[in-house]
């Protein structure tokens, strides 16, 4: 190595991060990727015995791993959590807004309910957790939001449109966390994921079709691995990133980039 040696800005050492919905899938996955960078990991999610497994499985790597179980729907429970890492002294320096759920379903046969449902799991959670979060972290003067959108974020695809509207609120919702606390050294950026190989996306991973028509539709001809969303997570909750606000990293394989 020449020059002067320089701190890696990729570095996550000595910060804590909270990643919601983390016990599996997207959120599993770049919880280990932020681990992996030395962060300290929250876990979150509602069961019990997934969560406590999986932040096992992620002791046994040898990663600083505890769990938080609650709804990021209830918006009590997320205010009680916060109120508890006030109590034991556990700072979040960097929340990945991750918990989301999927619901298909062409709009003249969905319910309401169905719809709202998505929309607070999807989309009303983000900005609850947020500000719980960013309140805090105002308070320390520096913190990192990661929303996770969706190529949804961006381009919408028929029956799944109150994950496309939640998604693209994310989007939104993320440039009015930096309008707002930009000031404050607190920056929120989105990762939109592509077509992922995730539980949630099973029923079309196992569709030929489908399968055929998204490695179509893809410059890189293949679906993503939850693993490839590291880089863009550690990257947006890093000291890299320090000048970066408002902004949402598709991870996509080049999907919506193309016709
Ligand atoms: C679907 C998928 C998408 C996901 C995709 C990209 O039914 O089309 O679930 O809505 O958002 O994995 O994020």
């Amino acid at each position: 190595m020449t020059g002067t040696p320089r701190p890696n800005p990729f570095d996550l050492s000595g910060r804590t991060a909270l990643v919601t919905g983390s016990s599996r899938g997207l959120g599993r996955a770049m919880a280990e990727g932020l681990a992996a960078a030395g962060a300290r990991i929250v876990l979150n999610g509602v069961d019990p015995g997934r969560l406590a497994a999986a932040a096992g499985e992620m002791r046994a790597e040898g990663f600083d791993v505890r769990d938080a179980r609650f709804d990021v729907c209830d918006e009590a429970a997320v205010v009680a959590a916060f109120e508890g890492f006030d109590a034991e002294g556990l700072a979040v320096d960097i929340l990945v807004n991750n918990a989301g759920i999927q619901f298909r379903k062409p709009m003249v046969d969905l319910a309401t309910a169905d719809w709202r449902r998505v929309i607070e799991t999807n989309l009303t959670s983000a900005f609850v957790v947020g500000r719980e979060a960013a309140k805090r972290m105002i308070g320390r003067g520096r913190g990192k939001i990661v929303n996770v959108g969706s190529l949804t974020s961006e381009l919408a695809r028929a029956t799944v449109t109150p994950y496309t509207v939640a998604k693209g609120g994310i989007k939104m919702l993320t440039r009015g966390m930096a309008a707002e606390w930009g000031a404050r050294n607190v920056q929120a950026n989105a990762i939109g994921p592509g077509y992922m190989l995730t539980d949630m996306n099973e029923a079309l991973i196992n569709d030929p079709a489908f399968d055929a028509w998204v490695k179509g539709r893809t410059p890189a001809r293949r679906w993503g691995r939850p693993d490839e969303l590291a880089g863009a997570v550690v990257f947006l909750a890093s000291p890299a990133s320090d000048y970066v606000n408002g902004q949402i990293i598709y991870v996509d394989g080049g999907m919506i980039s193309v016709l």
